[in-house]
């Protein structure tokens, strides 16, 4: 333990993507333990907010089995530990190689940061660039690539909306009670519930803890969301609650939506989606009549049949209603760092106006989007012959054996890569399948940050500086990333040494001396983020040298936001405003505001040629359309059940806490099943089960929990890990999701996995 004394360190949780800032008490061996958390009231985003998770910070800072050398598999399966030099080396040795016999697209890069680090995934390019790798992937396209796809055609950008302030907000899918998206969730949710003027409404076939504070819940059926949003807005288009003037200023194509909608059958979608028409009327009365709402989805839908034609519902809702580009509604706010590429949109379409053109992987041909191949594919395509399959992946940062749909069947197409590096901190079950495996210095060790700035009208970022030194024999991502660029394609001296004095001078003669460089020397930009680490790096202050990067995305923020930068009290020439926002992110530990906006800065910010807001998606009013064939969304005589299989509870985390005793609930592990349907299989409470899906079948304990609707079971994400016991054997505990999951059930646009509709059956063990 720490003494009482002990200094509070200023730092984020890092446990979802809130990234709430946190004080933290060093303690324990060597003092690298997080004996103490407590909020951080200076955080202008979060002021003080934690949840229950954070307290449990160091579950993840001191996690046994941290690797601390790299990994190399010998050729029985096992590892053996080898120096930094010699894993430099060799990657970078196999890299080329297969760059120069097959294609350096032929290597793919997965992830790049978690909930909580963001920072060196952003010096992977340059290395990306140097091997010719062209595909990219990570999480968000098994969850928000079909979202990304509808809002940049319709409002252009990332959308988000304003819960502290709206009058209503509409919670589709989403659970914020457990799992955040915005700012102080579970103050925010009880200021909702308490105030008689907001309303909340929850969209969930679970009684969630954030259904039970709100105003309305609809307690959907699993997988029918599709009916009962097409049903609201027929209801909104039908009784005439839609904003005209609004659509008529500040949008196109809203006609041959109307049209559609005016058709939907309001009442047979409502009964087919297991909602009360009553409820339909009442929910399309109040967001036809609201002054501001906010909406937010998340996997209940992106993970469920229909998911891009769910988010395109979403948007609809407040676009159909005026509730874009105002106070207290959606927005599209400033971003530090754009989290979702945007595509280029196609500018020829086929006779039903579909695009035509638009990027695709290799083999599957897959649509690529937000330039992320989409990961339900990946299997696809690599376990085949096709000449053009990938045949190396670089895996930082994620944990995809686990998280991407059919461990088993990921677990065979590592198997089939020529070459897999896997960058973590933990050996991981992706690491267990890596032909090497480099070891990274933990969140707390080195400078982090997180992208996920998402607020309106005032938003903020926190960069952290390391609470502790890296654990002996690991390094930061940055340097990792630095060192096998060096041994691929390195600089001369001569190039990089006069920046490197610059910065030494101050940042306004290091801006200059860089444009010039960047100006004679195009490997200099091409390599931008390798560069700032390794010249302007050195002159940050003690242990900031990956932090240099950020300078760079200083100054691009600066050049594209300058009204709103301005408005946060940054402000001189482009280049000045850049270099202030830069020093103050180093400065502010406990994080800054950088923008402040005004409702008009989201129709400055679409993107959408000719500024106007977006409604018709041909593609997508097909799909509405097709709800009339009621498909896709039935369980069978063979599968009776619906599994959501991976749920965010009290204590789950992705897999970033590896160790199963954080969990203080007693819920942490189990499979929640409605009393009826227990009753019916003659299962009690902390009893066992077998959990059969088309892809496996486990044995599970049963929590019988009356917040489940019946006929649906969920099972938390994020537990079936190995974590070493006292002893250092291996111990797994609770059910991994993915060994239920199949690939193929997946959207059919997007690709995006059907996890919250699993199709499933359950048995009690007998004589248990
Ligand atoms: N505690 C915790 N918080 C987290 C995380 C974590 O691991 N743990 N992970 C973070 C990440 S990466 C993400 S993406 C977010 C995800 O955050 P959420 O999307 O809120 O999380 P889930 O619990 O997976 O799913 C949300 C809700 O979908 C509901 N649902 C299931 N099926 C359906 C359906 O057919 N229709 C509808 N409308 N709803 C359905 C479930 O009952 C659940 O309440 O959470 C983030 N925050
Ligand atoms: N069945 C099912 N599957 C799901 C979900 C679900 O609801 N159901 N949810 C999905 C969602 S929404 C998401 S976002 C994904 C998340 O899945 P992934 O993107 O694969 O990521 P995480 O589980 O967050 O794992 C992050 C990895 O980073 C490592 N790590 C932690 N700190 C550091 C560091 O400083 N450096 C490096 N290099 N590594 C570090 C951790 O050890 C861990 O291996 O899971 C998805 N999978
Ligand atoms: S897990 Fe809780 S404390 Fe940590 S960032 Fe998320 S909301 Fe904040
Ligand atoms: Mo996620």
């Amino acid at each position: 333990m720490a003494d009482k004394d002990a200094e509070w360190k200023k730092t984020a949780c890092v446990l979802c993507g809130s990234n709430c800032g946190v004080l933290v008490q060093l303690g324990g061996k060597d003092g690298r333990e997080i004996v103490r958390v407590r909020g951080d009231k200076e955080h202008p985003g979060t002021r003080g907010y934690t949840c229950n998770k954070a307290l449990q910070l160091n579950y993840y800072q001191s996690a046994r089995g941290r690797l601390t050398a790299p990994l190399r598999r010998r050729d029985d399966g096992t590892f053996e530990e080898i120096d930094w030099h010699t894993a430099i080396a060799e990657i970078a040795g196999k890299l080329v190689a297969i760059r120069d016999e097959l294609g350096g697209d032929k290597i793919v890069y997965y992830g790049g940061g978690g909930q909580g680090n963001h920072l060196g995934g952003g010096y992977s390019p340059p290395l990306r660039r140097a091997i010719g790798s062209r595909y990219r992937g990570n999480a968000l396209a098994q969850e928000k690539t079909g979202l990304s796809w509808v809002f940049d055609r319709m409002v252009g950008g990332f959308y988000h909306g304003d819960f502290e302030h709206c009058e209503t907000a509409l919670l589709v899918g989403k659970n914020p009670w457990q799992s955040n998206g915005f700012p102080r969730a579970r103050v925010v949710l009880r200021q909702m519930a308490k105030d008689p003027n907001r309303k909340l409404i929850v969209i969930d076939p679970r009684v969630t803890e954030t259904a039970e504070l709100a105003d309305i819940h609809l307690r959907v059926k699993p997988g029918r969301d599709a009916w009962l949003l097409a049903g609201i807005l027929g209801q909104l288009v039908q009784q005439e609650l839609i904003d005209h003037d609004w659509l008529a200023e500040h949008a196109q194509g809203q006609e041959a939506v109307i049209e559609a909608l005016a058709e939907i059958p309001v009442a047979q979608y409502a009964a087919y989606a297991g909602i009360e028409m009553a409820q339909v009327e009442e929910v399309a009365e109040i967001l036809g009549r609201t002054n501001s709402l906010s909406v937010l989805e998340d996997l209940g839908i992106e993970m469920a049949p229909n998911s891009t034609l769910n988010s395109y519902h979403c948007i609809l809702l407040f676009l159909l209603t005026g509730n874009f580009a105002k106070a207290g509604a959606v927005n599209l706010p400033a971003q530090l760092v754009t989290i979702f590429s945007p595509d280029k949109i196609s500018e020829t379409r086929d006779e039903r106006g579909y695009e035509t053109s638009y990027k695709t992987t290799p083999v599957t041909e897959s649509r690529i989007i937000s330039g992320l191949i989409p990961c339900n594919m990946l299997p696809d395509e690599i376990l085949n012959d096709h000449p053009d399959r990938f045949r190396a992946m670089l895996i930082e940062s994620a944990n995809p054996v686990h998280s991407l749909a059919d461990a088993k069947r990921m677990r065979e197409t590592l198997a089939a890569l020529d070459l897999v590096v896997v960058i973590d901190v933990a050996m991981t079950e992706t690491a267990q399948e890596a032909d090497y495996v480099l070891p990274a210095s933990s969140q707390y060790e080195k400078p982090e940050m997180t992208f996920f700035n998402f607020e309106f009208p005032e938003n903020c970022a926190q960069l952290r500086t390391p609470l502790m030194p890296p654990l002996p024999g690991t390094l930061s991502e940055p340097e990792i990333h630095a060192r096998l660029l060096e041994a691929i394609d390195p600089f001369d001296d001569a190039e990089l040494e006069p920046l490197r004095a610059a910065a030494e001078e101050g940042l306004d003669a290091f801006a200059l001396a860089f444009g010039a460089a960047a100006n004679a020397n195009p490997k200099i930009n091409n390599y931008g983020a390798y560069v700032l680490y390794r010249t302007l790096g050195p002159s940050l202050p003690d242990g900031m040298t990956e932090a240099a990067a950020l300078w760079g995305v200083a100054q691009m923020f600066a050049a594209t936001e300058a009204s709103s930068l301005a408005r946060a009290g940054f402000d001189g020439t482009s280049m000045q405003a850049g270099n202030s926002l830069f020093q103050a992110l180093i400065a502010a530990q406990s994080g800054l505001v950088f923008s402040m906006d005004e409702p008009e800065d989201s129709l400055r910010r679409n993107r959408l040629a000719g500024g106007k807001v977006n409604l018709q998606l041909p593609e997508m009013l097909d799909k509405v359309r097709e709800l009339a064939d009621y498909a896709g969304a039935e369980t069978t005589e063979e599968f009776p059940l619906v599994l959501a299989a991976g749920e965010r509870r009290s204590y789950t985390a992705n897999t970033v806490v590896r160790d199963p005793a954080w969990a203080k609930s007693n819920n942490a592990l189990t499979l929640s099943v409605n009393p009826s349907d227990a009753a019916n299989l003659g299962i009690n409470d902390g009893g066992t089960a077998w959990l059969t899906t088309a892809r496996d079948s486990v044995e599970v304990v049963v929590e019988v929990d009356k917040r489940m609707l019946p006929g649906t079971i969920s099972l938390p994400n994020g537990f079936g890990l190995s974590y070493p016991d006292a002893q250092g054997n291996q111990v797994v505990t609770g059910i991994s999701p993915n060994e239920l999951t199949a690939v193929e059930d997946r959207d059919d646009f997007a690709y995006t996995p059907w996890h919250k509709f699993v199709l499933a059956r359950l048995e009690a063990v007998a004589g248990r």
